[in-house]
């Protein structure tokens, strides 16, 4: 109810908006708390309305508390009835976070001219991109288990071993310890294949002298976590080291420098500095980082276009990465906070290239 609160706040007090019309999975999660609506309508005044088909309908009206639950039934039209009901709330000013072209359509030919229509879901980022402090209790659980499964990356990868059986283990651990699911597909890619940086996880059997890049994320709640580290399986060559040494000092350096009001670009070309100066920055292939929350790629965007500027309470990735084709790839992110001084690390593990044995 918080949440409603604040959006009602920004978008009907300071926008001038009386109505919200929420489509986005995520967007509907983070204002209701339950994963199963299908659109979320909040009016200036009175209760929210979740619509719900069938299928979700106990689940929205045990979980979606403080809402008027409405059941959407099969053949009818959705845009129909919430255009029904923008008309009786009266609504002059409907804010929308997302809606695909058909629906914009549909909903803009019942309203007839009566409601006017506008994108906003600029003003639903304002607010998911600030975590307070019950969603960074949620995200530092979702980061410490995380941060258990690549402890066992580090004990179970070593020649012989298929990518497959690196993340099953992984996922094993992160769930036995009590995550909710993974935040994305689990990343195992070994030798030639480290060098993609979403080079996904195959049946290939690890060996002597590869590089393994382990890309894992645990959820809490909902909430979602980001972490890499880059192994090598066997004893690692000068060329890895090397290379290595260069990504830890741009993840170290990008770290340092993160602090509220600093501009996001800015971060990302103090890490791409480093990398640069080594002679690795063609290399370096996409940017440095990503918000992460209730989905594991959000605003604010850390790469060499971003407009953002980070305040306190973002949460973001710190993820540079040299990709050599042929060599391999080696990359080193973790899931930071954007505190008053400075960022904490909210994913925790240590840096090494070697494995146990
Ligand atoms: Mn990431």
């Amino acid at each position: 109810m918080e949440r409603i609160e604040a959006l009602k706040q920004i978008a009907f007090e300071k926008k001038g908006f009386d109505g919200f019309l929420i489509t986005d999975e995520a967007n509907m999660l983070y204002f209701t708390g339950f994963p199963g609506a299908s659109s979320l309508l909040i009016p200036k005044k009175g209760e929210g309305i979740i619509y719900v088909y069938g299928v979700n309908y106990e689940q929205a009206k045990a979980e979606g508390k403080g809402f008027n639950v409405k059941l959407v039934k099969r053949g009818e039209n959705l845009m129909a009835k919430i255009a029904a009901q923008v008309k009786a709330f009266k609504t002059k000013k409907l804010a929308l976070d997302t809606l695909s072209f058909e629906n914009y359509r549909n909903l803009v030919k019942r309203l007839r001219g009566e409601t006017r229509l506008k994108m906003q879901n600029k003003l639903v980022w304002e607010l998911r991109r600030v975590k307070d402090e019950k969603e960074l209790e949620l995200m530092r659980k979702a980061a410490e288990l995380t941060g258990e499964g690549m402890k066992v990356a580090y004990e179970v990868v070593r020649p012989g071993v298929r990518e497959y059986e690196v993340a099953a283990e992984i996922e094993y651990t992160m769930r036995r310890k009590g995550s909710w699911g993974t935040a994305f597909e689990t990343i195992v890619a070994s030798g030639v294949r480290s060098a993609f940086p979403h080079g996904g996880c195959t049946d290939r059997k690890i060996r002597e002298g590869d590089l393994v890049v382990v890309d894992i994320g645990a959820t809490y709640q909902y909430f979602r976590s980001d972490m890499t580290r880059t192994l090598a399986a066997g004893k690692p060559s000068a060329k890895q080291k090397k290379i290595y040494e260069i990504v830890r000092l741009a993840q170290e350096k990008a770290f340092q420098a993160l602090k509220p009001k600093a501009k996001a670009r800015s971060i990302d070309a103090v890490a791409r500095e480093v990398i640069e100066k080594a002679g690795c920055g063609e290399y370096f292939v996409h940017g440095l980082g990503h918000g992460v929350g209730l989905e594991v790629h959000e605003p604010p965007t850390l790469n060499q276009e971003s407009k953002d500027r980070l305040i306190v309470g973002n949460v973001v990735t710190i993820e540079p990465g040299v990709y050599i084709v042929g060599f391999g790839g080696i990359r080193v992110e973790d899931t930071v906070l954007v505190r008053k001084r400075g960022a904490e690390k909210l994913t925790k593990g240590p840096y090494m290239l070697e494995t146990k044995r």
